[in-house]
């Protein structure tokens, strides 16, 4: 029998990372000829679940680490981001809208990683390729993976392409986009079961720049105040997991999706010395206001890249 195919997105995946692998599996037959079972590296948060039991979509199974599966890999290509036992052995295909994270393939595969919003958008264009009819529930799938990942089109990772995919996908979605966009980032602010553990780590990507390796995590809300007022006991546990994962940076964000602003959270010397040097803003009470810096990818790796290495 021949191994089984799943698709699925990197550790402590977010919406599109998770969507993403859900589409891919609905498209399988139409983009690769075979049957895939979307998977997700972690529990998926709470947007994702909204909008999950709002199609009636099944949850993806949680997969700790890959054995014999063929692995259609989405959304990263970050080693340190990536499932447990992936190799090249079993790397399928790629679909992404990251840097190249330094994977590497014996054989050629699929791989299509462009400069987009969002995972969702790169399906959405290899479809359109294939001219594969889209369905309504795929559609709001994808326009969800566009409005989480640009932030309602605000971050600047968003592109032209995203807003021109966003209108043809509302024609098959129909949706209302103002009660839309607020019910779901209603659901990403939602604090609902989420522990101070899962503040910092939901949404945390662990890099390697240079000699150096650098945690970052980001709390993306509409109300920055229901995580500040935890500012203290988050910078204890950020501490902690600073040690614990012999990291040499450790960085947390807190994004402000309405006002497009971040509270940046300075937990040390090392810490407030790199982030002076490079946003050159003061540090109040351990917090480093960042005017106009929403995105992880786009405005703070790119310039502690610079600073310590690629
Ligand atoms: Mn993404």
């Amino acid at each position: 029998m021949k191994n089984k195919i799943i698709s699925i997105g990197h550790r402590n995946p977010d919406t599109d990372s998770a969507l993403s692998a859900i589409l891919v599996a609905r498209f399988g037959r139409k983009i690769f000829g075979v049957e895939i079972e979307p998977v997700v590296a972690g529990d998926v948060n709470n947007e994702t679940k909204y909008i999950l039991e709002k199609l009636k979509i099944k949850k993806p199974r949680v997969l700790k680490s890959v054995k014999k599966e063929t692995v259609i890999l989405v959304d990263t290509t970050e080693p340190k981001q990536i499932i447990d036992g992936l190799t090249e052995d079993n790397l399928m295909a790629i679909i992404d809208h990251h840097n190249l994270g330094g994977l590497k393939s014996s054989k050629p595969i699929f791989t299509r990683v462009e400069s987009i919003g969002c995972t969702g958008s790169v399906i959405y264009k290899i479809l359109k390729e294939k001219n594969v009819k889209i369905d309504k529930t795929s559609a709001v799938l994808m326009i969800t993976c566009i409005i989480s990942d640009t932030l309602n089109f605000s971050s600047p990772t968003s592109t032209t392409d995203d807003k021109k995919i966003f209108k043809e996908l509302n024609q098959i979605a129909k949706l209302d986009m103002k009660k839309f966009v607020s019910d779901l980032f209603f659901a990403k602010s939602s604090l609902k079961g989420i522990s101070l553990d899962d503040i910092i780590s939901k949404d945390y990507k662990q890099f390697e720049m240079g000699k150096y390796k650098v945690g970052i995590g980001v709390w993306e809300t509409t109300a920055p105040e229901t995580v500040n007022v935890q500012k203290d006991e988050i910078i204890k546990s950020l501490g902690e997991k600073k040690n614990q994962e012999k990291m040499d940076y450790m960085f947390f964000a807190v994004v402000d999706i309405i006002k497009n602003n971040s509270d940046l959270y300075i937990i040390g010397d090392e810490e407030e010395g790199l982030a002076k040097d490079i946003h050159g803003y003061n540090i109040n009470d351990s917090i480093m206001f960042l005017k106009n810096i929403v995105s992880r990818k786009k405005q703070l790796v790119p310039p502690l890249m610079n600073k310590l290495g690629k």
